[in-house]
């Protein structure tokens, strides 16, 4: 048996959201026997103070790091914060300090943000060790080769070696089957973070030109069993946490395996608070798939829509077009289920003027909320972030991408030069205008009640610690102001109340 001490480096408070890796990573190692610690530096005010305090009781013979995001994605902070955004700087101090603790040869890191160039922060931060997409597998053998006292350098997984660096590849390997949601507080995080997370697949097939899933976390949808699914939900709804995010890349994909995770929900009759908040993408979707979701308690749904310029969507990689944007939108309003669509301007050949024509389009299809984004992060693996790779081999800095530091480690951001930043945020809400009330925009600084943005957002602070709201974030904004709720939906009370644990009452009929 070893002990493995699990670190959640997220030092973001607002949202608060629960370090789901831990759940998962804890799981596969206690099924092996392994004990576990966690320490979670994301709920203190202190990390420093709750490492000593860690590790004056705790002697763990390996560490795990958990790394989920290493920027945010929000192209105005990249101007506008001394750090642009970067959370890669509070996650560097907090390795020195654990380096203190515990020797670099028992430290491993992971997570999504880790996973979108492992090589270059294993380096940046002097580390051995690191695991790109699924670590559940790869951390069970390091337990046991602790235990055994052997090498972490040599388990059977391919991996990628430079120097003293390893960077294990757990992308193609099976993801946990028996989730125990006992590690993360996770009704902490419910109680101030307004949402639980389930994870039914893994991964992502697609390719969208700018997004770092397929390559962070694997290029195929690796799904659970819907039997475990459903006990994990069973161990959310115990704790009386009744909002649950999926925590897939995309809910609706592979799309008869989410109608089979629908249809288990259904019949499971889990009490009617019950309501799972889903991320899709606006295809596939048909009749048959709303009214699952409808029944199956889910207020609404979040769809990675990006454009619905023809040419932009195919750019971007997309599968789709208007005709089925379209539709998606009217099944949804038709079968009560709230709807926000996520555009993504700033792609190459992008312009303002498709990006006007873009919100007129979709505010014809009468959704819930659109939220707009303008700039691109650049990642690597995708083809965004090799069309940078490529053109600084011709030139040090190429029009359109912006970036200060080591880029990959620090955020870089691609905004077609045809959108003039930063008068393009002004020209936007100008543009907008009173439409506002239903539109998420992106502006500096960034924490404003209507900007499109989340870490350290002041409505998500009045709304989740004053008022107690719970669920997707999105859904919340037409009600920023203690506004009445939202015209054409269905009446499901989405508010403060929280039901007692294990409280039972109002079963589905
Ligand atoms: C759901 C979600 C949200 C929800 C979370 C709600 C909730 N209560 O959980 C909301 C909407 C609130 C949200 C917010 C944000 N999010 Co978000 N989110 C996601 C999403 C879709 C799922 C996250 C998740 O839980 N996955 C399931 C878990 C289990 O997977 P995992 O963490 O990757 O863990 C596995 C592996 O990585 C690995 N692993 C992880 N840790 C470790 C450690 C070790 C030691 C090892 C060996 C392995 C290992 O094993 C794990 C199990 O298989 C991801 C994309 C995705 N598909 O993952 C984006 C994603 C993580 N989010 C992202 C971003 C940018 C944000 C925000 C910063 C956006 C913003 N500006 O506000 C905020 C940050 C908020 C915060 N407090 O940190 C980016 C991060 C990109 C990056 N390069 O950093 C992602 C990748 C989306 C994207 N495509 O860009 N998010």
């Amino acid at each position: 048996m070893a002990d493995v001490t699990l670190v959640n480096l997220n030092v973001v408070q607002v949202p608060a959201i629960g370090p789901y890796a831990i759940d998962i990573l804890g799981s596969a190692l206690e099924e092996h026997q392994h004990r576990v610690a966690v320490l979670d530096l994301s709920r203190g005010d202190d990390p420093a103070k709750a490492i000593d305090d860690h590790f004056a009781v705790e002697k763990p013979d390996l560490v795990g790091l958990t790394m989920r995001n290493n920027f945010d994605l929000y192209f105005p902070s990249f101007a506008n914060h001394d750090r642009q955004g970067s959370f890669v700087h509070d996650h560097a101090a907090i390795i020195r300090q654990l380096k203190g603790k515990v020797s670099a040869d028992r430290l491993v890191i992971g997570g999504v943000g880790f996973s979108t160039a492992p090589m270059e922060f294993l380096r940046y931060f002097a580390l051995h060790y690191g695991v790109r997409g699924p670590g559940e597998r790869i951390i069970v053998a390091m337990a046991d080769a602790c235990d055994a006292g052997g090498d972490l350098r040599e388990l059977p997984f391919p991996s990628l070696q430079r120097g003293a660096h390893v960077v294990y590849d757990g992308r193609k390997l099976e993801i946990q089957r028996r989730v125990q949601r006992k590690f993360v507080d996770n009704r902490w995080y419910y109680e101030y973070g307004g949402l639980g997370n389930l994870r039914t697949s893994n991964g992502c097939g697609m390719r969208c030109a700018y997004c770092a899933e397929p390559f962070a976390k694997g290029a195929r949808f690796a799904r659970s069993r819907v039997d475990d699914v459903m006990a994990e939900l069973d161990q959310l709804v115990e704790m009386g946490i009744y909002d649950v995010l999926t925590a897939d890349s995309e809910f609706n994909m592979p799309f008869s395996y989410s109608k089979a995770i629908l249809r288990g929900i259904i019949e499971r009759r889990y009490p009617k608070q019950l309501r799972l908040w889903a991320y899709c993408q606006p295809s596939p979707f048909d009749e048959e798939y709303a009214a699952l979701l409808a029944e199956a308690g889910v207020p609404g749904v979040n769809l990675g829509t990006d454009h619905t310029d023809p040419e932009m969507l195919r750019r971007l990689h997309k599968w789709y077009g208007q005709k089925e944007i379209v539709e998606v939108t009217r099944l949804c309003r038709k079968y009560g289920l709230a709807v926000m669509h996520e555009l993504l301007f700033g792609y190459p050949g992008d312009t303002p003027e498709k990006m006007y024509r873009a919100i007129d389009f979709l505010l014809d299809c009468d959704p819930t909320v659109i939220g707009v984004t303008i700039g691109l992060g650049v990642l690597q693996g995708t083809a965004l972030g090799e069309r940078f790779t490529e053109e600084r081999k011709l030139q040090s800095r190429p029009p359109g991408f912006y970036f200060k530091d080591t880029p990959f480690i620090f955020p870089v951001y691609y905004v077609d030069p045809s959108f003039k930043i930063p008068e393009i945020y002004g020209d936007l809400a100008r543009y907008v205008g009173e439409r506002i009330d239903r539109i998420m925009i992106p502006r500096t600084p960034g924490s404003g009640d209507t900007d499109n943005q989340l870490v350290n957002s002041e409505r998500l602070k009045k709304q989740l610690q004053k008022e107690g709201k719970k669920g997707a974030y999105w859904y919340h904004y037409r009600k920023r102001d203690g506004g009445e709720g939202v015209a054409g939906e269905r009446p499901a009370a989405v508010n403060g109340s929280v039901v007692a644990a294990g409280e039972r009452q109002g079963e589905r009929p």
